[in-house]
């Protein structure tokens, strides 16, 4: 195959894209991937925007699109200060979402540059038995260095993922897995302005160490879209009024994520197994993507602002740092003060007032973690990490960066009450 054969290949839309990187290079922090991002879609619809992460190229060989994923060992970081060895496809994890349009015919090559077999399964997607990708039900592991050749055809729109079904709970606890959206062949409902696919997942990471812990059961203590922690994840820049689609996954060990949504209430328009008749959809402002499942929703997003969307497991948006210290709140901190000090000079008790006033303190932390100092916000501090992002909603959505911060109008913002105000509204603070 030559040079030229390598092109994305729109089947329907016939727009065809460059050639790019296996893995474009993960964008800094607030930089949009929209604009890096070759992806493509039907007719009237709308390419998928993979926050953080990358959309898989397409050779074509005659009718067919065909697609290549190396599963290999990859160097990840999950925000500055936390990097790890993971497993994932193509360089990265979570691996670049496959993208197609209803009717596709597909031949998927999987090279396993693993130390360990593999199989990759289409979840979701229905197809013959024999391309499930379940290791010795349905087909012969991929050894070490073997590349496998899957082919089936996508017959239903729709979102759905892909993961090794060999040794999962490993593989995946190390970051193997990936989206795949399939485009309706003729638009279906209100035309979308924006499409994102955001997969959840979590993983065990000891402070100090670079390996995923692929037994952990409970205790996990990173959180991730699209396997990166806030402040990492990349901003979901939308304009004002435009219609938003976000694609949900969720290929975690053991967590279910209720993913909550400022600002706005969503339907609920799609799971893994088709589309929800618009009679059945459900209003949402959280909504659940239980582990093995999508979950699609819809908004207009007409009310401008940064508005945080964060799973709302309170340990879920936390950092490493937040897991495994005993119960400080109420305590008398002062007489523990006392006594450390013969001992560790400039020793001090933490989270007697509560954790929120640790996320300012420059406070030496292990190597490899990730500090409960988050980011800083344009209002102090934002404490929260972990499976938190934030949806900006702009009037000029193209040119902004995703970097800056929403200027609230004048009287809509919360602030300290006058002295005035509270007694013109007989409010006695000391009452
Ligand atoms: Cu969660």
């Amino acid at each position: 195959m030559d040079r030229r054969e390598f092109i994305g290949i729109g089947v329907a839309a016939g727009a065809l894209v460059a050639a790019q990187p296996a893995r474009a290079q993960s964008p800094a922090p607030g930089e949009r991937a929209a604009r890096s991002q070759k992806t493509f879609a039907a007719p009237g619809q709308v390419a998928v925007v993979t926050p953080n992460g990358s959309t898989l190229p397409w050779r074509r060989s005659g009718n067919v699109k065909v697609g290549h994923l190396i599963a290999q060992e990859v160097e990840h970081e999950f925000a500055p200060g936390l990097e790890a060895t993971c497993w994932g496809y193509n360089g990265g994890t979570p691996g670049p979402t496959i993208e197609a349009v209803e009717g596709d015919r597909v031949r998927m090559y999987v090279t396993n540059r693993l130390p360990e077999a593999t199989t990759v399964h289409w979840h979701g997607v229905l197809v013959p038995s024999g391309m499930d990708g379940v290791g010795g039900l349905t087909q012969r592991p991929i050894a070490p260095g073997e590349t496998f050749k899957y082919e089936f055809t996508f017959n239903r729109a729709g979102t759905y993922m892909y993961h090794p079904h060999y040794d999962e709970m490993t593989q995946m606890a190390l970051g193997m897995m990936g989206m795949i959206v399939v485009h309706p062949r003729a638009p279906r409902g209100p035309r979308v302005d924006r499409d994102f696919a955001l997969m959840t997942h979590e993983w065990k990471i000891r402070p100090g160490m670079r390996r995923p812990d692929p037994n952990e059961m409970s205790d996990f203590n990173v959180l991730t879209f699209n396997s990166k922690s806030f402040p990492a994840t990349e901003p979901l820049v939308v304009g004002r009024g435009e219609r938003v689609r976000i694609r949900f996954g969720n290929l975690s060990a053991m967590d279910h994520h209720p993913i909550h949504m400022h600002g706005y209430y969503a339907m609920v328009t799609a799971t893994d197994g088709g589309a929800i008749p618009p009679a059945a959809q459900v209003p949402e402002t959280t909504v659940l993507v239980p582990v093995g499942t999508t979950r699609t929703v819809e908004f207009v997003a007409d009310e401008p602002g940064d508005w945080a969307m964060h799973c709302h497991m309170t340990h879920h948006i936390m950092t490493q740092m937040g897991h495994g210290i005993p119960v400080m709140v109420g305590a008398d901190h002062r007489r523990i003060d006392r006594s450390m000090h013969g001992v560790v000079p400039g020793y001090m008790t933490m989270g007697h007032d509560g954790m929120g006033a640790m996320a300012k303190m420059n406070m030496a932390m292990p190597r490899n973690s990730l500090p409960m100092r988050a980011t800083k916000g344009p209002h102090g501090s934002i404490d929260m990490g972990g499976m938190f992002t934030i949806i900006k909603v702009r009037d000029n959505p193209d040119t902004e960066d995703g970097s800056g911060w929403y200027q609230a109008p004048p009287g809509t913002q919360a602030d300290v009450a006058s002295a005035a105000e509270l007694q013109a509204d007989g409010i006695d603070p000391n009452a």
